[in-house]
């Protein structure tokens, strides 16, 4: 019981406040939950970011193709790769000389694409990388110096705090030379009731989502959680823009987790996962201070969502 995991857990719930790291939802079962909610009509981020895909493949993969030299298109967070397929058979259709890199931090994931993405997307050269963002982004720049265009989607950089999110763009664009693109999806602010809907449906997914990390740490730490203690408890503030989660514990109650003793207080909380949204601005400046140019963006219809381009 050393693993990373294990060490984040322990410190997570032995802090006041407690808190649990979103990255861990996405072992099998929470990637599984995860489709789920992405074809859920009250989790609005994906059909946008589809949207975008489906009606704009053509001026996307231009602005990715630029002056058609080589380059390593690297995914951070690939999951599925449902949404870059669209992107990826247009390129592949239109001879560009790419390879796909996909990074997530589910080994499932990566195994999965090797696998499926050769079959379903005949021609394609991909090297999946199963890690952490910027190890994996090294590694990538270690095995060829061509060109980079980095695609993060989905709005999974919402899943850090504003100023994290501004931190990690200055690192990405220290990982980047001139010329390198980034293509980065950003869930943007909307009325509070639609937002708050995608992170507490009415089918119960996100609860589910939300839970399935409590079973994570039952299966793999050992843990002995009982899940219907827990409640899920969402909040968006329009203010802010920020979409929190939240589990409750239900009664008083101690759980083990290995050999580590956890008391909960009823009615006590874990801090689950931030989903920040933005404004179009609030997205250009976070560019400008991480010393990209923001040189065009993408939305759809609604003008819920943006997938903004970057340049280094
Ligand atoms: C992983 C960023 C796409 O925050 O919207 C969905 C994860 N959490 N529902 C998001 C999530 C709860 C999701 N992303």
């Amino acid at each position: 019981m050393n693993s990373q995991f294990y060490k984040d857990v322990i410190a997570g719930l032995g802090s006041t406040p407690k808190h649990l790291d979103s990255k861990y939802f996405y072992d099998a079962a929470g990637d599984k939950l995860f489709q789920d909610l992405m074809s859920c009509d009250e989790y609005y981020p994906t059909n946008c970011e589809m949207e975008i895909f489906t009606s704009q493949t053509a001026e996307i993969c231009e602005a990715m193709m630029g002056n058609g030299d080589a380059f390593d298109l690297i995914e951070l967070g690939a999951g599925d790769a449902t949404k870059s397929s669209h992107l990826l058979r247009y390129l592949i259709d239109n001879k560009a000389d790419f390879s796909y890199m996909p990074i997530d931090i589910s080994d499932n994931v990566i195994s999965l694409l090797n696998i499926t993405l050769p079959v379903t997307l005949p021609g394609i050269n991909i090297t999946g990388l199963n890690g952490e963002y910027f190890d994996m982004l090294k590694k990538a720049a270690a095995m060829s110096n061509r060109r980079k265009v980095v695609m993060f989607l989905g709005s999974n950089i919402g899943n850090m705090p504003v100023a994290d999110a501004q931190e990690f763009a200055k690192e990405l664009r220290r990982h980047l030379s001139p010329g390198d693109m980034v293509f980065v999806g950003i869930d943007l602010k909307k009325s509070p009731k639609t937002v708050l809907a995608a992170y507490n449906d009415s089918e119960g997914i996100t609860k589910q989502f939300n839970l399935n990390l409590l079973h994570r740490i039952n299966r793999e730490l050992h843990g002995n959680f009982n899940i219907d203690n827990f409640d899920h408890y969402a909040v968006y503030d329009p203010e802010t823009g920020a979409c929190r989660s939240y589990l409750i514990s239900l009664t008083q109650q101690e759980v083990m987790v290995g050999d580590k003793l956890i008391h909960f207080e009823k009615d006590e909380y874990i801090f689950m996962e931030i989903s920040q949204k933005y404004t179009m601005a609030q997205t250009e400046e976070m560019a400008i201070q991480a010393g990209f140019k923001a040189t065009a963006h993408f939305t759809d219809s609604k003008n819920w969502f943006t997938d903004a381009v970057w340049l280094a």
